[in-house]
């Protein structure tokens, strides 16, 4: 898998050097190429915002650097395509991401980062992206970060752990929380020795070596997790009924 991130702060995505990321790297199984979109600027102070039309807070990122770098990254004469390349702009008003999209994007074979910055890209941005390459808008949650570039390291973690080769053990992959087929409930409590620990007993159920009722206690335990902490990630049947809230006034 080749990835290319776009940023005005290169150094940011420097962790992905390290650890299990950087180790894909090292090993051939991801390319990384990150890009200071001030490369693709022409003036003295290599400008890439300006104030948003209609007045309001803040800077917006020009399109212009962002069609000369897709333009370069891209190469001439491309169209979205199924196989081609696929390009994420984080932006706090993107789709969200979840592990069904880090599925999907670790089956591409070439992925390309936008790190937004200040208020946001220009909307053509997005907009002419979408005639030369399939392009999503992509949110790691609800929360203000300084820009895009914390997300893209989520996002890259997420996905590169999920291509072939780079987890030594794969039945790791399909145990936890979030995981497809695992009825979407958070991860149950584990526990490793010592057996007793300031007062604190790993629970009994997990001693007895009986495979079925381990099972069905974790399944448990998960359901209990999920409904106190994700209510929202419970089947529909088993959603908490909610009471309607008073109105003000
Ligand atoms: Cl992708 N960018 C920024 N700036 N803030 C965020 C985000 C992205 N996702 C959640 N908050």
């Amino acid at each position: 898998m080749r990835i290319d991130v776009l940023t005005l702060f290169p150094d940011y995505l420097s962790p992905l050097r390290l650890s299990l990321v950087g180790r894909a790297i090292e090993t051939g199984l991801v390319e990384l190429g990150v890009h200071d979109l001030r490369t693709w600027t022409h003036d003295r102070h290599r400008t890439v915002d300006d104030t948003p039309y209609g007045g309001g807070a803040g800077m917006v990122l020009r399109p212009e650097p962002w069609g000369e770098a897709l333009d370069e990254l891209l190469g001439p004469d491309t169209a979205p395509d199924a196989d081609g390349p696929r390009l994420i702009l984080l932006t706090p008003s993107g789709r969200p991401f979840d592990q069904a999209l880090a599925a999907e994007l670790a089956d591409e074979r070439r992925l390309l980062f936008g790190c937004g910055r200040y208020e946001g890209f220009d909307a053509r941005i997005a907009e002419h992206a979408r005639t030369r390459v399939r392009t999503d808008e992509v949110s790691v949650g609800d929360y203000v970060l300084n820009g895009g570039e914390v997300a893209a390291l989520a996002v890259i973690e997420a996905v590169v752990r999920l291509v072939p080769g780079v987890i030594g053990n794969p039945e790791s992959l399909t145990e936890e929380s979030h995981a497809p087929g695992h009825d979407r409930l958070l991860e149950y409590p584990v526990y490793t020795k010592p057996p007793s620990w300031r007062g604190l007993d790993v629970p009994a159920e997990l001693f007895r070596g009986h495979h079925a009722r381990i099972a069905a206690w974790r399944q448990e335990q998960a359901r209990a997790r999920t409904r106190e902490r994700r209510p929202d990630l419970l089947p529909p049947a088993e959603q908490p009924v909610v009471v309607a809230e008073a109105g003000p006034g």
